[in-house]
């Protein structure tokens, strides 16, 4: 959606708002091609400070920029075309049952205008004259990034790059002699006394969690300051660590499992794989539920434990920090802004070897011996649940399919639960936090997204459809009619709400999510359903040839 601009940039040039529109959507080109450069982390630092700010668009050109969503991006070309929009999250954010309830959530919808950086980032004159190549030129060997300690004499030079260009993360990476201090959220990063730039005041606000088009939400996230200082101001280090640090928030809906791993674990794969462990990880918004729900994945990312940064007193001092993670969109990576070229392949990939899981693949049943394909229909209780429930099992079963049931109290244990998810080769379930769970299923299995009554297409392929493409999957969009659900036993046929969706959801988030959201529960047309798995049930198994 970004680079594909460049293409037919001549047809486009019409209107000084779209101009401003890609001028601003070209500078996150710019500013990748410098992350994806490996002089970045871990290298020594012998250039002058390079400071790299995109800055955010003026808010006017915001509206441009929706419009610019649907254009597919050569970058991102293998890619679902359906881009991640600001935010299907709000169709997602129900609890996983078993979690704590944090009601709703955030009232952002899908299309509100994009917030960028409050704090706004310092002026980015001095970043364009600086030449990249005299950064390359300037590489040394691994071995010679050795911390130089608190000795005044010698404070290595620094180097940082900020990012402000993306629509969902802020980051700063600094190397050097960097400090922090998480009981005051600063890091600091000392500059030698011939070190050509420093931001403005220098410092740079970052909240550290990737929405950050969504104002609402990153008003909760904890403000890092970042101050680059000459020696005599910062801190003496009480602790001194030789591997990189990311410090990143967990905090805004992280206790919801499609959060969880959108907002949380696929962007710090994203950042740290990279450094197969020797990585200290560091939390701002600490969410011991978080931290312990997810022990397995943070351990295989980091050998070290994770350090609260809130409650930390210590000052900590690094070779390198880096401030934020790298979000690119719901549920996934685009490989082309992953520093490290990372997919989705390789994040399950991780996921299968941290919870053991055995299929890769989904592979055809042979009917004749006495297998069946495994289908897992995840099950809701309060809301969006399956009125009829047991029909909707004996009409899998007569299709063919061994049917698993994945109950809401079973999936509260995701380690084991992801053993029962990889072992199947359908899932089923109605748009909710429980599909996040398709991160474990082997490729090549379905997905059928039972999307609920009120205009819910769109957020709901954004949220799991669009992702399950990148991951392998097969994927079914099943779109409950006006029949189909429980409303229909509430409202009448003429109500809004069903006539005049559109209107319903006008009034506002909570209104869609109390209706809509919480609102129903789902009685599937029986004899449709089984039409939809006797397709899914032709692929699953193998054709035997004897039968021709
Ligand atoms: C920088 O390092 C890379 C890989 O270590 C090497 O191929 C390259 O020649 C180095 N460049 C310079 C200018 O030393
Ligand atoms: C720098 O400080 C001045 C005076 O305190 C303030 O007006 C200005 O907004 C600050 N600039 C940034 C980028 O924070
Ligand atoms: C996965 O599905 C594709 C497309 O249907 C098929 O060509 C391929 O053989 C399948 N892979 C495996 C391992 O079954
Ligand atoms: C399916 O299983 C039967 C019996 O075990 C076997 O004879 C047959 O060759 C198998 N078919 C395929 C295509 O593997
Ligand atoms: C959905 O069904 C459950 C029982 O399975 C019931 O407790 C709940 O009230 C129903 N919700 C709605 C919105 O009808």
């Amino acid at each position: 959606m970004k680079m594909g601009r460049r293409n037919d940039k001549g047809k486009r040039l019409v209107g000084r708002a779209i101009a401003r529109a890609i001028v601003w959507l070209m500078l996150p080109v710019l500013v990748f091609l410098v992350l994806n450069s490996d002089y970045m982390p871990q290298v020594p630092l012998q250039a002058t400070t390079l400071y790299l700010v995109a800055h955010a668009p003026p808010s006017s050109a915001s509206s441009e920029k929706t419009a610019v969503h649907g254009t597919p991006s050569p970058a991102t070309s293998k890619q679902t075309p359906g881009e991640a929009p600001p935010s299907p999250a709000t169709l997602t954010s129900d609890q996983t049952p078993g979690e704590a309830v944090h009601g709703p959530p955030s009232p952002a919808t899908s299309d509100q205008t994009p917030v960028m950086a409050v704090d706004a980032p310092p002026s980015p004159v001095a970043s364009r004259d600086e030449k990249p190549g005299d950064i390359v030129g300037a590489n040394k060997s691994q071995g010679e990034l050795t911390r130089q300690g608190d000795t005044e004499a010698t404070a290595p030079r620094s180097k940082s790059i900020c990012d402000f260009s993306s629509e969902r993360t802020d980051i700063c990476a600094m190397q050097g002699d960097v400090r922090m201090h998480g009981k005051s959220a600063t890091v600091y990063i000392v500059l030698a006394s011939d070190d050509s730039y420093r931001p403005e005041n220098g410092t740079v606000k970052i909240r550290p969690y990737p929405r950050k088009s969504e104002e609402g939400t990153m008003h909760s996230i904890r403000e890092v300051t970042i101050r680059w200082s000459g020696l005599e101001d910062v801190p003496r280090c009480t602790v001194t660590h030789d591997v990189p640090a990311v410090v990143f928030s967990t905090g805004a809906y992280l206790d919801n499992f499609f959060h969880a791993m959108t907002d949380g674990i696929i962007p710090l794969f994203n950042t740290v794989r990279e450094y197969e462990g020797r990585v200290q990880l560091v939390v701002t918004d600490y969410n011991r539920k978080w931290v312990d729900k997810f022990q397995g994945i943070l351990g295989a990312l980091s050998i070290y434990p994770v350090i609260d940064f809130d409650a930390d007193d210590k000052v900590r001092c690094f070779p390198s920090v880096q401030v934020g993670t790298e979000g690119h969109k719901e549920m996934g990576i685009i490989p082309a802004l992953s520093r490290k070229g990372y997919t989705m392949t390789d994040f399950r990939a991780f996921l299968r070897s941290v919870y053991s899981l055995k299929r890769e693949w989904s592979v055809p049943v042979n009917r004749t011996s006495s297998d069946r394909p495994r289908l897992l229909m995840v099950l809701r209780r309060n809301s969006r649940a399956f009125a009829n429930e047991a029909e909707a099992v004996s009409a899998a079963t007569e299709v063919g399919f061994e049917v698993v049931l994945g109950a809401p109290e079973a999936l509260s244990d995701m380690a084991r639960f992801a053993e029962v998810v990889n072992s199947c080769d359908v899932m089923v379930g109605v748009h909710g936090a429980g599909l996040t769970n398709l991160v474990f299923l082997p490729r090549n299995a379905t997905l059928v997204q039972i999307v609920p009554w009120g205009g819910m297409s769109w957020g709901s392929n954004a949220a799991f459809g669009a992702p399950s493409a990148d991951m392998g999957l097969r994927y079914v969009q099943y779109e409950t009619t006006a029949e189909e659900t429980t409303l229909k036993y509430k409202y009448p046929k003429e109500h809004a709400i069903f006539t005049d969706v559109a209107s319903i959801k006008r009034q506002g988030y909570h209104v869609t999510w109390e209706l809509f959201l919480n609102g129903q529960n789902i009685t599937l047309d029986i004899d449709r359903y089984k039409g939809v798995l006797q397709k899914i049930y032709q692929d699953s198994i193998l054709v035997d040839p004897s039968f021709n």
